[in-house]
């Protein structure tokens, strides 16, 4: 048996949900530990392009088990939208394929309005969020008010705790930003409807999880976002409001870290983020606008523009200390084909002297200079290696190199959006 972790390794967007599908393939249970539907994971199979968002990657398949772990919060609405869309396609999502925390935080509408809210309220200095109500959640949980799925399935407990919720959060709503205030009864009634919909899905997830390890089953832990969107280790305050780096796996799933055997980082060639926030390596020139191009660098969830640069090492190293990774997948370098030279960050000018690590700091971040290589570039044809052989070499060296400088091995290349455009390494 075997317990792994499939993470972003950068700020999010690095070809997570294509590699989980192409993992998966390996994994009985397919489990997402944090977010929501902040989330946009793209699997291509065949001539479908499908959008996950709150549904672990595994769904595609129809032998694999995918949980929906007590580290997510859950929106309902998303929820069974998704199921639609899903179903829509073809891709059945029952209770057998899919289960629920009962310990998950529900998402309700007065978290997607204070989400929009607050960010208006900071006007200048807003994170960029996805507006699906994922911080005020989280926020909500940590501070002992949230609402379980598990109080949803115990409608007087449900409804006093909307109740209470109501009107706080009308008072916070209404005086404090001057938005307009939450009827109870539409909420409480829609809320009860999803209560139906939702039970056949919902158990205690931590104990099927532990089951399916002890019967010699393989787990797959699937991160969203990205190393630097994490709560704690991220580039505070733009970040997500979850533990998006592996600690977060066992806090998310009720399993212990001593059952988790390796973690899997995945490096998209060159660097993306999108919202507000720090990025040393950021390209606000014509060669990011040809990698946005290129790359179709726009957000699964949001359709937003995602800000481009080169690689940056930096970052990579502290995803392999933060997470503990064992290996590497670098997903996207066709992106980078045609290129004549491909820059790569291997550490930051600060204070006179060259630095390896991500400073807390957002001020000390605004000072560093970032320390680059130069690459010869690659033809086009890497879209079609089938095999690390067929790999342009001059590709090898860049790929050589981050082997080299984070000190970890790649275990998988992605040269297309396609799941037979995968190499394993080793
Ligand atoms: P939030 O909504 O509170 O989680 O936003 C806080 C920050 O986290 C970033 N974030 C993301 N970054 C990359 N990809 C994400 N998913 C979508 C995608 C994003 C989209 O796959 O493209 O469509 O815009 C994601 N989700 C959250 C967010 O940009 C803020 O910086
Ligand atoms: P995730 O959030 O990490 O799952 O990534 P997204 O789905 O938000 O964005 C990654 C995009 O790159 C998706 O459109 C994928 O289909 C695509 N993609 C993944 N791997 C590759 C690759 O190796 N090459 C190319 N060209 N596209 C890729
Ligand atoms: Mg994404």
């Amino acid at each position: 048996m075997s317990a792994f972790i499939v993470l972003g390794a950068q700020w999010g967007d690095e070809g997570k949900g294509k590699m989980t599908d192409y993992l998966a393939e390996e994994a009985d249970v397919v489990v997402r530990f944090q977010g929501g539907n902040n989330a946009g994971h793209t699997v291509v199979v065949g001539d479908t392009d499908y959008k996950l968002h709150l549904i672990p990657s595994g769904v595609l398949y129809d032998n694999k088990l995918n949980v929906i772990g007590n580290g997510v919060v859950v929106d309902p609405k998303a929820l069974f939208t998704e199921i639609d869309y899903l179903e829509g396609l073809g891709v059945k999502v029952t209770p057998e394929k899919l289960i629920i925390s009962d310990r998950a935080h529900l998402i309700m509408p007065y978290h997607r309005i204070l989400d929009a809210l607050k960010e208006k309220a900071r006007g200048k200095n807003d994170i960029g969020t996805t507006g699906k109500g994922i911080g005020p959640c989280y926020t909500d949980k940590i501070e002992r008010s949230g609402i379980r799925i598990c109080d949803l399935l115990h409608k007087e407990v449900f409804i006093e705790k909307l109740k209470e919720n109501i009107e706080i959060k009308n008072a916070y709503i209404t005086k404090v930003y001057g938005g307009e205030a939450l009827n109870f009864d539409e909420i409480c009634k829609q809320y009860l409807e999803y209560a139906e919909r939702i039970r056949p899905y919902v158990c205690d997830t931590s104990v099927r999880i532990y089951d399916e390890i002890m019967n010699n089953k393989n787990v797959l832990f699937e991160g969203a976002q990205g190393m630097l969107l994490d709560i704690d280790h991220g580039s505070y305050p733009y970040v997500t409001s979850s533990n998006t780096t592996s600690g977060g796996v066992s806090n998310g799933t009720g399993i212990g870290p001593t059952m988790i055997t390796n973690a899997v980082g995945i490096c998209k060639a060159y660097t993306t983020r999108v919202g507000k926030g720090p990025f040393p390596t950021e390209l606000n020139d014509d060669m990011g606008e040809w990698i946005r191009e290129k790359g179709h660098e726009f957000g699964v969830t949001t359709g937003r523009a995602r800000r481009c640069g080169w690689l940056d090492l930096v970052i990579l190293k502290t995803t392999v200390r933060v997470c503990g990774l064992t290996s590497l997948a670098v997903t996207k370098i066709d992106t980078l084909a045609g290129l004549d030279k491909v820059k790569v960050c291997v550490g930051y000018k600060f204070d006179g002297k060259v630095i390896d690590y991500f400073p807390a700091s957002l001020e000390d971040v605004a000072k560093c200079e970032p320390v680059y290589e130069e690459f010869d570039g690659w033809d086009e044809s890497v879209a079609n290696a089938r095999s690390y052989d067929e790999i342009p070499e001059n590709a090898k060296i860049y790929l050589r190199r981050i082997e080299e400088l984070t000190g970890t091995k790649i275990s998988i290349v992605s040269v297309g959006p396609e799941r037979a455009q995968t190499i394993r390494v080793r």
